[in-house]
């Protein structure tokens, strides 16, 4: 039964099980239907407890059934039988209540929440808004511009947060469901409380905070549309009486899920959830991971570094000499005092990270390590040095991977005495952030090294994109080829802050030559050069790269790039770089042309396409939606276009 009723003692306990999250499916809004007649119905019934079995309360609508016709009862309808019941419901919180199950423990008399729960509307980051109630509820809990805040932002708060905001009325000491038993027992003998409904909404927290909320999710937007519906349906709750606002909810709600941003949403939502798996590596377990050892204390090894400290793993990170080790070391710890400030480790968290971490100058220290992961210098000489040492000291059992971004993670694995144990792991800049981790499989791979690098990544809480051996993988390949599209563009008339305002204005986080800035023309124009002997000279090569990095031009860390950049870091158009610009074309006879706002992404979005078709057809990528959730995590694509594949119909 998916939802059982037991009384006990006057009280009856609901307990809703539906694995994996307990999602109010048909089978739920049913059982919760008959559970509210049942216990109206029942005289031995004094009040009733909300409980959910597994791992979490009630994290949701079905998102699955949300492309199809909803079959009745429907949760409104289902909810507004709770909340106006005659004996009180409490809902029992643990886990997540989140959208639709956050809802359910709206429309419930009184809430309880064990101290880990944590609770949210998260609609939006689907690309809808709550529909079954959330937005007239809440502002009638928790204060109007709070409400709108957690609506409109879609991150959920903990339970201590919840309980200073008036969000739910007490937090369990001990056992979640023992303790709503007894407090139920306590509030049946009391006078029911007004419904919600009848409660006028909150006032704002403060003068403004309404206003100055609003506007910081308007200003966030950028061409979503949820988040202006969320201020929208706050502003029904506001103004209009409890049932209109409700029919106004449901209407904006369903407009919004037929919409082609919550589908886009959607299908992110599970790619991200389908990437990494893997259906040949069933039955296989991952070997241990405790301790991981890292080469290389620069950015990127101090990152990974940080990552796997702050998943609470052991480190132990290798320079060439001890003023190196001793540079990576302050890195690391600078990372995880960032994290402490932010809140995002305790006081007691970050010393005991630290004292996890150790910086040494000789290989001998990754004896014990259960996998190693090389972040050195892009170069494959240095690569073979590495895993020829590291072969030496290792455990033969270790996992060995490459941090590289786009060398021949085959190739690198030759240098090993056991190619089998090493495979690719490419982070993205800053590796303690950003989400998207790539585990690249050269041929020969053993399947036990596989599903422990597939292991780390849930471990460091990352998505996992599995991609094969290719120039650049997945992400760097595709990019490299809209980068050279958005190149060809600056010859043929566009400039460099034309194409970045038309990304920006698709919903790219940043345009690519603003990119390119932030993180420094440099490094690609080094790699450049070294594969200068090698490309193609039948291949259209734009210079324009090359020209300022020798005028010595390397990006905003040098106040000049594809921009220029005053005191305050804003970017302004350069004129030095325009000119630059109409030279290089004049110099390959090329006639400049306009290229309109929609032509310059019809090019990009097809450049990733083709890209992308390719990355597919050679078997690099496993589908398309994992091509999506590589380039919305990498790149700043907007998740509200469902990534490039997706945009394209694949
Ligand atoms: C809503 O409620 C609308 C209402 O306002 C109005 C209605 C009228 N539905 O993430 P995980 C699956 S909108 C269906 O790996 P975790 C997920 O696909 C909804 N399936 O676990 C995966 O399946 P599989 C508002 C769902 O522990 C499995 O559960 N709610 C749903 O890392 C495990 O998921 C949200 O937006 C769902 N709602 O994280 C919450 N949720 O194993 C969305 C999960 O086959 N969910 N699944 O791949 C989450 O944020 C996370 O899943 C959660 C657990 C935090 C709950």
């Amino acid at each position: 039964m998916t939802v059982q009723i037991e009384t006990r003692d006057g009280i009856a306990l609901v307990t809703i099980d539906n694995p994996p999250v307990n999602a109010t499916g048909h089978a739920v809004r049913q059982g919760l239907s008959d559970a509210v007649a049942r216990t109206e119905g029942d005289s031995a019934v004094r009040a009733v407890v909300l409980a959910c079995a597994g791992r979490t309360f009630i994290a949701g609508a079905d998102i699955r059934e949300f492309g199809q016709p909803l079959a009745a009862p429907h949760l409104p309808d289902v909810l507004a039988r709770i909340a106006g019941a005659r004996k009180p419901w409490v809902a029992a919180i643990h886990g997540t209540a989140l959208g639709g199950g956050l809802e359910t423990a709206l429309a419930c008399h009184y809430r309880i929440a064990a101290p880990g729960a944590a609770l949210g509307l998260p609609e939006v980051t689907l690309g809808l808004i709550p529909g079954a109630g959330g937005t007239v509820r809440l502002p009638r809990l928790i204060t109007v511009d709070r409400a709108l805040d957690m609506i409109a932002s879609g991150t959920p708060v903990p339970a201590l947060r919840a309980r200073e905001l008036g969000l739910i009325d007490a937090i369990a000491g001990g056992d979640l469901v023992s303790d709503a038993l007894a407090f139920a027992r306590e509030v049946a003998d009391r006078p029911l409380p007004a419904p919600l409904d009848d409660r006028p909404p909150r006032p704002e927290s403060a003068e403004g905070a309404l206003k100055a909320v609003a506007a910081r999710h308007t200003d966030r937007a950028r061409g979503q549309r949820a988040p202006l519906a969320a201020i929208e349906a706050l502003r029904n709750a506001q103004t209009l009486p409890v049932a209109e606002a409700l029919n106004a909810e449901r209407a904006l709600f369903q407009a919004l899920r037929d919409g082609a941003q919550s589908k886009a949403l959607r299908h992110i939502f599970f790619a991200e959830r389908a990437a990494g798996r893997v259906d040949r590596l069933k039955g296989i377990a991952p070997r241990p991971l405790d301790h991981i050892g890292v080469i290389g204390g620069g950015t990127m090894g101090a990152g990974i570094a940080a990552a796997c400290l702050i998943a609470g793993l052991s480190v132990t990170m290798i320079e060439r000499d001890a003023d190196a080790a001793e540079a990576g070391r302050a890195r690391v710890a600078g990372i995880l005092d960032g994290a402490r400030k932010r809140g995002k480790l305790t006081p007691e968290d970050h010393a005991v990270r630290l004292a996890a971490f150790a910086a040494r100058d000789n290989y001998e220290a990754l004896a014990e390590a259960d996998l190693v992961i090389e972040a050195v210098f892009e170069d494959m000489d240095v690569k073979h040095a590495v895993f020829a040492a590291l072969d030496g000291v290792t455990r033969p059992d270790a996992v060995l991977a490459s941090n590289t971004s786009y060398l021949d993670v085959a190739e690198i694995a030759r240098a090993a005495d056991t190619p089998a144990r090493v495979l690719g792991l490419h982070f993205f800049a800053p590796a303690h952030i950003m989400k998207l981790l790539e585990i690249v499989t050269p041929e020969g791979l053993d399947d036990s090294a596989l599903a422990t690098g597939l292991a780390l990544a849930k471990r460091l809480g990352k998505i996992p994109v599995i991609a094969g051996v290719c120039d650049g993988f997945i992400a760097n390949r595709i990019m490299s080829r809209y980068r050279r599209e958005a190149e060809y563009m600056l010859e043929d008339g566009a400039l460099p802050w034309e194409i970045d305002a038309a990304m920006e204005n698709y919903g790219f986080a940043m345009g690519i030559f603003r990119m390119q800035d932030l993180s420094g023309l440099d490094i690609s124009w080094a790699m450049r050069k070294r594969r200068a002997a090698t490309r193609d000279p039948a291949e259209r090569y734009v210079d324009i790269g090359d020209r300022l990095c020798e005028a010595g031009h390397f990006g905003q860390k040098t106040g000049r790039g594809y921009y220029r950049y005053g005191e305050d870091g804003r970017a302004q158009r350069s004129a030095e770089t325009e000119a630059l610009i109409l030279a290089e074309s004049a110099r390959k006879g090329i006639a400049r042309q306009p290229v309109p706002e929609t032509e310059i992404m019809a090019r990009l979005l097809a450049a990733m396409q083709d890209e992308g078709a390719c990355v597919l057809d050679e078997g690099i990528a496993q589908s398309a939606a994992d091509i999506d959730v590589v380039i919305v995590n990498a790149f700043g694509f907007p998740r509200w276009k469902g990534g490039p594949m997706f945009a394209g119909g694949a």
